[in-house]
């Protein structure tokens, strides 16, 4: 058998179940832009999608397509527990997911690794971090438009850490909780909100066990208010202390806020 590869690309799926299974396989690079392979060949003969991953079996026939190279190996290799028995539920299960994972989304996996039949990726969580990133200059954004929230006027990042440090702690957070949040309590621990001035960014950090639906872009929103100097510094302990979303000063937008870490147990 043979894999038609890409580095960086999805042939990555099937080369790992190729080994996975303990299969005796070649490998043959192909120059996508090009359409030609390492030996020389003319990948259209090939595979005439012109894409990879094309795996040739040993009586020449070749197959495409992730999901369906990954279903045809690993059911040649039952013992090796990668797919489902065909026929069973799981197995519809198996091609659901892959289907929807193969979608050209900006999403890639970079790594895995098997967890306990319970975990869940929300309910597991015992820690989370967000970084939100303001742009604090005046001239219209370029590479960064849509990746930052520009804000013109200049900011006081030393006076924004200072009042958001009121916020640290377990609170009522009621006045920085979108209407639409599901939580059933206001309550949270805020571990950490910090403010730092990298060039013309501002950086807010902000960790805790869980958050609340649009807290950190809340909090966000009225730190930039503080580092304005529209608010003073004290406002946002009084905006806290009010347990009210009609005391919130501003909400900032989303395209600043990044999440950075999920923390699991054991991490
Ligand atoms: N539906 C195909 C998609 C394969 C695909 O998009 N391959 C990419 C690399 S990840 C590729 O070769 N792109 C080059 C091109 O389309 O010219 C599959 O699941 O195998």
């Amino acid at each position: 058998m043979k894999l038609y590869f890409s580095p960086g690309a999805c042939s990555l799926a099937p080369h790992i179940v190729l080994m996975e299974a303990g299969f005796a396989f070649d490998l043959e690079k192909v120059d996508i832009p090009n359409k030609k392979t390492a030996s020389g060949a003319d990948y259209w003969q090939i595979n005439p999608k012109g894409y990879v991953p094309a795996l040739q079996l040993d009586n020449g026939e070749v197959l495409t397509e992730v999901s369906t190279i990954l279903q045809y190996l690993a059911d040649q290799k039952p013992a090796s527990g990668l797919v489902p028995a065909a026929g069973t539920m799981a197995r519809y299960r198996l091609m659901e997911a892959l289907n929807a994972r193969m979608r050209p989304a900006r999403v890639a996996v970079t790594a895995c690794e098997v967890v306990a039949d319970d975990w869940h990726a929300r309910f597991s969580c015992i820690g989370r971090a967000y970084i939100y990133r303001i742009a604090n200059r005046r001239a219209p954004l370029t590479l960064e438009r849509n990746h930052a929230w520009q804000v013109p006027q200049p900011l006081d990042a030393d006076a924004m850490h200072r009042a958001a440090q009121a916020l640290v702690g377990s609170h009522d957070f009621t006045t920085f909780r979108s209407v639409h949040c599901q939580a059933q309590s206001p309550l949270k621990t805020l571990d950490r909100l910090e403010v730092e001035r990298v060039g013309e960014e501002v950086h807010i950090r902000a960790a805790a066990r869980s958050f609340l639906h649009h807290q950190v872009r809340s909090m966000v929103g009225c730190l930039a208010l503080v580092g304005m100097g529209r608010w003073r510094e004290q406002q946002m302990a009084e905006a806290l202390a009010a347990r009210d979303r009609a005391a919130l000063g501003l909400n900032a937008p989303s395209e600043g806020l990044y999440f950075v870490r999920a923390l699991y147990p054991g991490d």
